[in-house]
This record gives structure tokens, sequence and C-alpha cells, in this order.
């Protein structure tokens, strides 16, 4: 595959443009979130699910204007009818986005700028993490939640289903997303089954908030 010197780190900043994308390296091993999400379903997630919506989209897109464009720039301008790009490009973005807001090192600790327009915003950071759960967990099937920043500083927490993602026209969840938690089976059902909420809570133990706020900054 030609990635015309695309580089191959993985951040969401505008990288993603190049003939066709490539699966982004994990910036941790598999098992390196443990206890809290398996490696087992990290692998999985990563190398077969993750890599299947690469693919799909490289398909999708391949020999259409789409192709060259950054998947920002595709999933914002997306034609919502493009049942392959709204889902494959969704699912390439939206797991791209959810591996860099994950991190072993980080304890969860939520500090600065964010934490004070979170607070504003919510009443705490125990009244955010019960509406970003909440999002989660009610989202019924399959789908994503998400902790938004608008151009302004303002965040919001929303949900979408399958892999839509609030860069997507008429989601009815505005902003650029800076946290994002697949609720898919596939992403906790060898550990958790039918526990989501269990899930949800360890995911909490393991975001990197640095990269978050870090997202923040670049977005607000
Ligand atoms: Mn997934």
């Amino acid at each position: 595959m030609n990635n015309c010197g695309r580089e191959k780190t993985l951040s969401l900043t505008k990288k993603y443009t190049t003939m066709s994308f490539e699966l982004p390296k994990l910036p941790y091993a598999y098992d390196a979130l443990e206890p809290h999400i398996d490696a087992r379903t990290m692998e999985i997630h990563h190398s077969k699910h993750h890599q299947g919506y690469t693919n799909n989209l490289n398909n999708a897109i391949a020999g259409t204007d789409l192709e060259g464009k950054s998947i920002e720039d595709i999933v914002t301008g997306l034609d919502m009818n493009n049942s392959a790009v709204r889902n494959n490009g969704g699912g390439f973005y939206n797991h791209s986005l959810f591996w860099d807001v994950m991190n072993p090192e980080d304890k969860g600790y939520l500090s600065g700028e964010l934490k004070d327009v979170i607070v504003d915003t919510f009443g705490s950071v125990d009244a955010f993490k019960d509406a970003f759960a909440k999002a989660a967990a009610t989202r019924f099937g399959s789908g994503w939640a998400w902790l938004c920043v608008h151009k302004g500083g303002k965040v919001e927490v929303c949900s979408t289903a399958n892999q839509d993602n609030p860069l997507m026209p008429g989601m009815g969840c505005e902003g650029t997303p800076i946290l994002a938690l697949d609720v898919w089976e596939h992403a906790y059902y060898l550990k958790f089954q039918n526990r989501r909420p269990d899930y949800i809570q360890a995911f909490f133990k393991v975001i990197n908030w640095n990269h978050v706020e870090k997202l923040y900054a670049e977005n607000k």
C-alpha cells in the first residue's frame, strides 16, 4: 500500500491524507491496559475490527473523489446515504481516537483548563463522569459516547449509534470529539459479558487525560 509519505504516528491531527489509509499502530502493548481492559479484547479489536474498517474504507473510496482526503474531511462532508463510507470511515476515525485517549501510565487525573470547564459545565468531575457513563450505558445497541468541544471552549457529552460520530452532518451532537468510548459489545464482551456499566467504570481508570487536554486545547 502506498502511504505517500504520511507520518505513521497515531494522532488525530490532519495526517490521514494519503492515497490509502493504514491501521494506526497502538501507542502501547495489547496487555498494557490490564486488568481494566483485557489483552485479548484489545488484540481482536485493533488487529481485526479496526483493520477491517480500514480495509473497507480504502475499498469504498478507491477511485472516488474522496481518495486523498483526510479522514476528518471525509466524515465532516459525508453523504449520509453512502453507507460504506459512513460505517467504515466512522469506524476508522472513531477507533483511531479511542486508542489515543487510553493510556496505562495515566491515572485518570484531570487537571487544568479542561477540568475547569468540566466543573463549570457539569458541577464536578464526578458529575461529568456520571453524565458520560449515562450516555454510554443508555446508547441502545451499538455506538459510542463522546465528550466534544465547541469552538469557544464549551464542552458537551453525547452518544451516537453504530459508527457515526459528532463530525458527521445532522448528528444533533456538535463539536470536535476529544474523548471517545466504544460501547459495541465487541469492545467488552469477552471480559464483561453483558455488564456494560462495569466496562464503562474500567474505562475511566485508563483515560489518558493528558491527551484529552491536548485535544481540548487544539480544538476549543
Ligand atoms: Mn469497536
